[in-house]
C-alpha cells in the first residue's frame, strides 16, 4: 500500500498545531517498517494547553447551554462522517498498527455505530424524582463530569477513542485524546471529522505524544476530572497513582488472560475456527484474545490436529493485500517481546505445536511478522500461562472435567473475557455464571455492541465502557431539595 508521507499537526482548542517544541515524531507502518507520517511530539506544556482549551470549553455557554438534542445531532454526523471517510479511515489504521483492512474496516463500522448510539442516549441522560417527608421537592440532576483524558493503546486506535469519545461527549463532557505514540493516525482524523461535525472549538482535543511526557502529565493535571485508560496493567496502576493524588475518577481496561472452552458436545467446526480467530485476530494483540484454549480430553486429539492444520494453512502479509490473514506486530519491540515468550515457554517445558518464529518469506523481513504460534500442555504455573503475552501465541490445555477446568479458567490474576462452546444449555449459564470474568460469550468469540457493556473483573480494570451504563462514569449526581412549605 503506498500512503503518502503525511505531516500532521495535533488538535488543541480548535487549531492544527505543532508542539511547543517543535519536536516531531515518525510513525511507521509495521508491515515494511517505512516512515508514513510525521505527528507532533507534545511535550507537558501541550498537555496543559489541551486540558486548559477543554476547560474553558466547557465553561462556554456555547457548550454548556447547548441542548441535549443538538449535542446528539453533532454526534450523528461525526457517525455519517466516519462512515463516509472509511475507506481512508481503514487504510490509515491498516498501514499503522498493521491488521488487515477487512479488520480495520470492522473496526471503523464499529466506530461509527458507537457513535451513533450515544448521539441517540445524549437527550436521554435523566435524572430522578425522589419520594421524601411532605411540602419538598426532592430531585437529581445528571451533570457531565468536565474534562475527561482518553488514553488510547495502539491495539484498537479508532475504536478505541470512539468508545469512549462518544459517552462523553454525549454526556456533556469536553475532551483530550491522547493516542498512542505508535498509532496516532486515525485519532487526528476523528479529531478533524469531529470539527467538521460542529464540535466548539476546544471541547475535543488530540494530542500526539509519549506516555511517559504527555500521557503522564494530563492524568497529573488538577484541572482533569476524568480519565479514561486503556493499556497495560503496569501503566494502569501508575495512572491510577495520579488519579488518587487530585481524587480523579478513572475507568480503566488493562488487558486479559482470556479461557476459551470448548466442550464435547460443541459444534467442533465452528469452534475450531473461533479459537483460531479468537487468538490470531490482529495478531492476537487484543485484551480479549481467547489466548487459553481449554478442550475437553474426548475430543483433544482430533480438535488440536485441525486447529493446527487450519492455523498453518493461514496467510501471513501485510495488511493491505487482500488475501492476507494475519499481519505483522505493531513494533519491532513488540515482535522481540513475543519471541521472548515463546523462548520462555520451549524452556519451561510446553509442547511448542505450531509457529514461533519469524515467517520465512524474505517479502516480510523488514516487517514485525511473527507465525502464529501453538503451545500444548501449558499449565497456570509456566510464564506463557499467566502472562498476557499480547500477541498470536494460543496455549492449548485438556479437560477433564467442568470444575476442573473454571478452576483453570479462573486461575489467573485477569478477569476480562471467556469463551464458552456447548449445545447444553445448562452447563453453558453454569459455566458463565462461575468464569471470574466481565464478559462471556456462548457459541461465538469475540462478539461486542456499542450497546452492550464491556469491563474487566480482578486485575484487568474498573468500570465498564459501551452500553447505557458506561453513560454513569461521564456524569455526575447532584441532588437537589427543595422546602415547599
Ligand atoms: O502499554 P501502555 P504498552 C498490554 C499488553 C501489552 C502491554 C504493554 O499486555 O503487551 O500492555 O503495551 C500510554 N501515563 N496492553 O507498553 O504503556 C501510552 O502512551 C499515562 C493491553 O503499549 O499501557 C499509550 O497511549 N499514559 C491493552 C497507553 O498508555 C501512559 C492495550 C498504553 O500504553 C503512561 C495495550 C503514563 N505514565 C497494551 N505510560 C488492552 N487493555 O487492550 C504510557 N501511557
Amino acid at each position: 500500500m503506498t500512503v503518502q508521507l503525511q505531516k500532521m499537526k495535533m488538535l488543541v482548542a480548535g487549531e492544527w498545531k505543532d508542539s511547543a517544541t517543535g519536536a516531531r515524531s515518525s510513525i511507521l507502518d509495521p508491515s515494511s517498517g517505512e516512515i508514513i507520517a510525521e505527528v507532533p511530539r507534545a511535550s507537558k506544556q501541550d498537555a496543559k494547553a489541551a486540558v486548559d482549551a477543554a476547560r474553558a470549553a466547557f465553561g462556554s455557554p456555547e457548550w454548556r447551554d447547548m441542548d441535549s438534542g443538538k449535542r446528539g445531532r453533532i454526534l450523528t454526523k461525526l457517525a455519517g462522517l466516519v462512515r463516509e471517510n472509511s475507506d481512508e479511515l481503514a487504510r490509515l489504521e491498516t498501514s499503522n498498527e498493521g491488521k488487515t483492512l477487512r479488520e480495520s474496516k470492522g473496526d471503523v463500522a464499529w466506530a461509527a455505530r458507537a457513535f451513533e448510539y450515544f448521539a441517540g442516549l445524549a437527550d436521554k441522560i435523566e435524572g430522578e424524582t425522589i419520594p421524601v417527608p411532605p411540602k419538598r421537592l426532592n430531585y437529581t440532576l445528571k451533570e457531565p463530569l468536565g474534562v475527561t483524558v482518553h488514553i488510547v493503546p495502539w491495539n484498537y486506535p479508532i475504536a478505541l477513542a470512539s468508545r469512549s469519545l462518544a459517552p462523553a461527549l454525549a454526556a456533556g463532557n469536553t475532551v483530550v485524546m491522547k493516542p498512542s505514540e505508535l498509532t496516532p493516525l486515525t485519532a487526528l482524523k476523528i479529531g478533524e471529522l469531529a470539527l467538521k461535525a460542529g464540535t466548539p472549538k476546544g471541547v475535543m482535543n488530540v494530542v500526539t505524544g509519549s506516555g511517559a511526557e504527555v500521557g503522564s502529565a494530563l492524568v497529573s493535571d488538577k484541572n482533569v476530572d476524568g480519565i479514561v485508560f486503556t493499556g497495560s496493567g503496569d501503566t494502569g496502576r501508575q495512572v491510577m497513582e495520579a488519579a488518587a493524588k487530585n481524587i480523579t475518577h478513572v475507568v480503566m481496561e488493562l488487558g486479559g488472560k482470556n479461557p476459551h472452552i470448548v466442550f464435547a458436545d460443541a459444534d467442533l467446526q465452528r469452534a475450531v475456527k473461533a479459537v483460531k480467530d479468537g487468538i490470531f485476530t490482529n495478531a492476537g494483540q487484543m485484551c480479549w484474545a481467547g489466548s487459553r484454549a481449554f478442550i475437553h480430553e474426548s475430543i483433544y486429539d482430533g480438535f488440536v490436529k485441525d486447529l493446527v492444520s487450519k492455523t498453518s494453512a493461514m496467510k501471513i502479509g501485510p495488511g493491505s493485500e487482500e488475501t492476507t490473514e494475519m499481519g505483522p506486530l505493531v513494533s519491532k519491540s513488540r515482535q522481540e517481546t513475543v519471541l521472548g515468550y515463546v523462548k520462555d515457554g520451549v524452556s519451561e517445558g510446553a509442547k511448542l505445536l505450531y509457529g514461533g518464529k519469524r515467517p520465512s518469506d524474505p517479502r516480510l523481513d523488514k516487517g514485525s511478522f511473527l507465525e502464529p504460534t501453538i503451545f500444548a500442555d501449558v499449565t497456570g504455573e509456566m510464564k506463557i500461562g499467566c502472562d498476557e503475552i499480547f500477541g498470536p501465541v494460543l496455549c492449548v490445555t485438556k479437560f477433564k472435567n467442568t470444575d476442573e477446568v473454571v478452576a483453570m479458567a479462573n486461575e489467573t490474576d485477569y478477569g476480562l473475557y471467556g469463551g464458552v462452546w456447548t449445545n447444553n444449555l445448562k452447563l453453558a449459564h453454569d459455566v458463565a455464571s462461575r468464569l471470574e470474568v466481565g464478559g462471556v460469550a456462548i457459541n461465538e468469540y469475540l462478539v461486542t455492541f456499542p450497546q452492550t457493556p464491556f469491563g474487566g473483573y480482578k486485575d484487568s480494570g474498573i468500570g465498564h465502557e459501551n452500553g447505557v451504563r458506561a453513560l454513569e462514569y461521564y456524569t455526575r449526581t447532584k441532588n437537589v431539595s427543595v422546602n415547599l412549605s
